[in-house]
């Protein structure tokens, strides 16, 4: 299925001809993978400039976990954890994302230079929309049924990819009924956020329908638990292998932008992967 040339984000227009990597940075102590290694923010800086010049196209800033169970965290900590972070990580030459669902954070990055705005709750927080219509930034727009605190106790669907892809769309139609144009917006159909095994693999599945031709789609499926259930690795540092087969599955099926913590392995493994591509038609 055909998919969309570009993704625009603030001042960048980013050609969609090859899969993009986003390199995530975690600015909290809770975070499921690497949670207190960069809450530093020298130490968060340091790891972004590394992620860059790993080859990642995008940076993705988070100053609150989203994991199962995890707590919310207030907005003056928040905005305290990513601003000092993001004033510098905009400096590095790609587009950053600040993966936030408070209104007054996603103005506040955008206003220190933040290309992007990553919402698990896919703007739902009454004035998310209006904090970035106007702003040129780019969006990732994410499903998630429940809330982080309860959202893997008993995720239930009648059809994963129908409701998962409506949402989406729905959501994206607000923003096209704003104004916002079709390249800005990539959807996210929230790998593990109040899904189970067989959910994912569904969705994986139907990443061409949860795009359509309009919109491109982003995966995260970087080190979370649903690998090391299938490998038996409970620590989530050592799904570095299944995150890269989950990386190459998620472009083979469509994705246009993969989420994940190892750069420089997930580029090395996408450069060897298509050009070693036998074809068999
Ligand atoms: N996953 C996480 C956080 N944000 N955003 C999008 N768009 N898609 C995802 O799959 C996604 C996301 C969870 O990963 P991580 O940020 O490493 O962990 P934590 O939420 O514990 O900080």
């Amino acid at each position: 299925m055909a998919k969309p040339d570009v993704f625009v984000c603030g001042r960048f227009t980013l050609a969609l001809d090859r899969p993009l990597i986003m390199g995530v940075v975690n600015i909290t102590p809770d975070s499921f993978s690497d949670g207190g290694d960069f809450l530093d923010a020298g130490r968060a800086i340091a790891h972004a400039q590394r992620l860059v010049e790993e080859g990642a196209d995008i940076l993705d800033l988070g100053g609150e976990s989203s994991r199962p169970g995890s707590a919310p965290v207030a907005l003056d900590e928040e905005r305290r954890r990513v601003l000092p972070v993001l004033e510098q990580a905009a400096q590095l030459g790609v587009p950053v994302s600040v993966d936030t669902t408070k209104p007054e954070l996603m103005r506040d990055a955008i206003a220190c230079g933040a290309a992007m705005i990553n919402d698990i709750t896919a703007l739902r927080t009454p004035g998310a929309i209006d904090a970035i219509v106007d702003s040129g930034a780019g969006v990732c727009l994410m499903h998630m049924q429940g809330e982080p605190g309860t959202m893997q106790h008993s995720p239930v669907y009648h059809d994963v990819v129908a409701e998962v892809s409506d949402f989406l769309h729905e959501r994206a139609r607000c923003l096209l009924d704003e104004g916002v144009s079709a390249s800005r917006i990539v959807l996210d159909p929230g790998f593990g956020f109040g899904k189970n095994h067989q959910h994912n693999l569904d969705l994986l599945h139907a990443l061409p329908r949860i795009g359509s031709e309009r919109f491109a789609v982003l995966v995260g499926l970087s080190r979370k638990s649903q690998l090391g259930r299938i490998t038996g690795r409970s620590d989530a540092k050592s799904r570095l292998g299944s995150s890269i087969a989950a990386a190459l599955a998620a472009i083979n099926n469509g994705a246009s932008i993969v989420r994940v913590h190892d750069v420089a392995e997930t580029r090395d493994a996408i450069l060897v992967w298509q050009v070693l591509q036998i074809d068999k038609t």
